[in-house]
């Protein structure tokens, strides 16, 4: 459907409504509900070994402290100067050098950090710390305080993913600096998975948050529920075999507004065509291979970044063992009840 057609009457009419902040509906209707997703956000891949030289130039050029966070955004061709990875999601790649720290602060927004290459360098959450390697996946919930720190002798670099633009459309942030660059400790390392991640809740636990009281979900162990699983042969077509990082006390999202997953192709596996509301963003672990997402194909191998937008159909095609990790804003579309999927014919 096109706009009405411009008449002189409907054009002088137009100007002089606007003197008084009013606009015609009719005129924008069919860009405002279209009948279905129309995204500025396209399908790109960034590759880790170029973001990693341009990474160590920024090494050179300002410390972690005096940047707060050093780190290069993943800038969405199609949003350039937005800092959005996909419409509604940031992502950037952060470096911590050896014996630096990221000074403590808090904010609304929610982030996650999925570790490309390092180990052994430390996020601190509310007064506990974990030490990271790569392919964990560790979160910052809303309103936690948080430092980072690398107190081994080798770089460490993760992605970031956080819902910056989200918290930015809706007008809600709020950033404060803590008084010291890093934050006392109050609880043992390994504090939080001893309580929430072994199967078990302490027996009057009350979750006082949204998010998940598990703040880093090792790789060691997703990629070995992987590799448990896949002897079953259940393949979804879509999928191979996909799974969801969960927040253990209710079952939900890790994040109230970013979910994440894991997933394994084995070699040779091609999903068929599927599509959905959440723009995802992917990083690959292990393995290379190809996806279509709408026209565009995609080569990737490890560490490197790639985003399919909202309701773009894509393929993955695996040349040999992969592992995918993503990250979308689908939580929100699932509570606000338009989170939709097609899966095809598959
Ligand atoms: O590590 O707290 O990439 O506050 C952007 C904003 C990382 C962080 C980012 C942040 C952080």
């Amino acid at each position: 459907m096109s706009a009405p057609a411009e008449t002189p009457e409907r054009t002088a009419f137009y100007a002089k409504i606007d003197k008084q902040n009013l606009t015609p509906l009719w005129t924008v209707l069919g860009a405002l509900i279209t009948p279905e997703p129309r995204s500025a956000c396209v399908p790109f891949v960034w590759r880790f070994d170029e973001i990693r030289a341009a990474m160590i130039e920024a090494g050179g050029l300002i410390t972690a402290k005096e940047a707060e966070r050093r780190v290069l955004i993943l800038e969405n061709p199609g949003l350039r100067g937005q800092s959005k990875i996909t419409t509604s999601l940031y992502a950037g790649v952060q470096l911590v050098l050896p014996h630096e720290v990221a000074p403590a602060h808090r904010h609304s927004q929610s982030a996650l950090r999925f570790v490309l290459e390092g180990s052994g360098a430390h996020t601190s959450v509310d007064g506990e710390r974990t030490e990271m390697q790569v392919g964990d996946f560790v979160i910052t919930p809303s309103g936690a305080w948080h430092d980072h720190g690398n107190h081994t002798d080798k770089p460490m670099f993760w992605l970031d993913g956080l819902d910056i633009p989200l918290i930015q459309f809706l007008d809600a942030s709020f950033l404060e600096h803590g008084s010291a660059d890093e934050q006392t400790i109050t609880r043992p390392l390994g504090d939080a998975p001893a309580r929430f991640g072994a199967n078990m809740l302490p027996v009057d636990y009350h979750p006082a948050k949204m998010t998940s009281p598990i703040f880093n979900y090792p790789y060691a162990r997703s990629r070995e529920a992987l590799e448990t699983m896949r002897r079953s042969q259940e393949w979804d077509p879509c999928h191979g075999l996909k799974m969801r990082y969960i927040n253990p006390a209710n079952g939900a999202h890790a994040m109230p507004t970013i979910g994440a997953f894991l997933q394994l192709l084995p070699k040779g596996f091609a999903t068929a065509r599927y599509r959905s509301t959440d723009a995802t963003v992917f990083s690959v672990v292990e393995g290379h291979g190809i996806s279509h997402v709408g026209d565009t194909t995609i080569s990737w191998g490890p560490k490197d970044t790639f985003v399919v937008p909202s309701w773009k159909p894509v393929t993955h095609e695996a040349s040999e063992d992969a592992v995918l990790f993503s990250f979308s804003d689908r939580p929100v579309h699932e509570k606000l009840g338009i989170w939709r999927e097609d899966r095809g014919n598959a």
